[in-house]
């Protein structure tokens, strides 16, 4: 039988990318996000290559769609939690207040949610690996990023705590926490204005999903008795928040 890895946010970016890879690793992926047309293709296009993936389509800001989707799943080897966004870019005194609550429902709420209905199964099978998507705004924040790096923080505070709580249960917990990866990403923050969001990535190289899922993808084929606490993985051109080289 193969393991199965549920991946949150698997129909864009890093959360999709990361389902291709680990399906093509021979893991039965369960692909969750709100754009049910998105997890259509990537499950045609995971069983085109021979791989397995069964699709949820769900809003996990909302605590009881997580359990219609979730509670009847028998197995999780692999959780990953990776949906998340940004949304705005402004001084605390003018960031939207909808924006905030949509981080925070979905960085910290949403992910607590998914994580307890899964490790409560993991704790039952006897054991699991929990990958948290972090970010270095989880320990670098930054000006008009006030509520997200927030959020960020709180990523990686409950990486931290859910190792230490679910550590005699067999679970492993690590976290990853990437610089500039592009995606959807900026383009979600800055509520779809193009032009802002390929600003952020002028004269870099960013990384990408595949570079992301290439590193799961390493931590999750490591023997039991070893666990990748936290990984932060960056753009050469970045060497953390505040110093991005970008070339003309
Ligand atoms: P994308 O915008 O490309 O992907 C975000 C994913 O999250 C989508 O699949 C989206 O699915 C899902 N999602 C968002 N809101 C919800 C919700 N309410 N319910 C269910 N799913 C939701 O961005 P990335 O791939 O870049 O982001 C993935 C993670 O990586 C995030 O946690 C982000 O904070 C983190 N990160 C990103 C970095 C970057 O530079 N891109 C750097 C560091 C960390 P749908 O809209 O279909 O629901
Ligand atoms: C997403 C990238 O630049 O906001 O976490 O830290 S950044």
């Amino acid at each position: 039988m193969k393991k199965q890895a549920l991946i949150t946010g698997a129909t864009s970016g890093i959360g999709k990318a990361t389902a291709l890879r680990l399906a093509a690793d021979g893991w039965a992926i369960l692909a969750t996000g709100r754009r049910s047309e998105r997890l259509d293709a990537l499950q045609k296009e995971i069983g085109a290559a021979g791989g397995q993936c069964r699709t949820l389509a769900f809003d996990l800001r909302d605590e009881q769609a997580c359990h219609d989707a979730l509670d009847a799943i028998d197995r999780v080897d692999l959780l990953v939690n990776n949906a998340g966004l940004a949304a705005g870019f402004e001084h605390i005194d003018r960031g939207a207040t909808s924006d905030w609550n949509t981080m925070i429902d979905t960085n910290i709420k949403g992910l607590l949610y998914v994580t307890q209905i899964i490790a409560r199964k993991m704790i039952a099978a006897g054991g699991g690996h929990i990958v948290n998507i972090g970010s270095i705004a989880g320990t670098e924040p930054y000006e008009n990023g006030a509520v997200y790096c927030a959020t960020k923080h709180a990523v990686h505070a409950l990486s931290q705590a859910m190792r230490a709580d679910l550590l005699a249960d067999g679970i492993r917990v690590s976290e990853i926490r990437p610089g500039m990866v592009e995606t959807e990403f900026s383009i979600v923050r800055f509520h779809g204005d193009r032009t802002a969001a390929d600003n952020v990535y002028r004269g870099v190289e960013p990384l990408t999903g595949d570079d992301i899922a290439e590193a799961i993808a390493w931590i999750t084929q490591l023997p039991a008795r070893m666990n990748v606490n936290e990984i932060v993985l960056m753009p050469s051109q970045q060497a953390c928040q505040y110093y991005v080289h970008r070339k003309r």
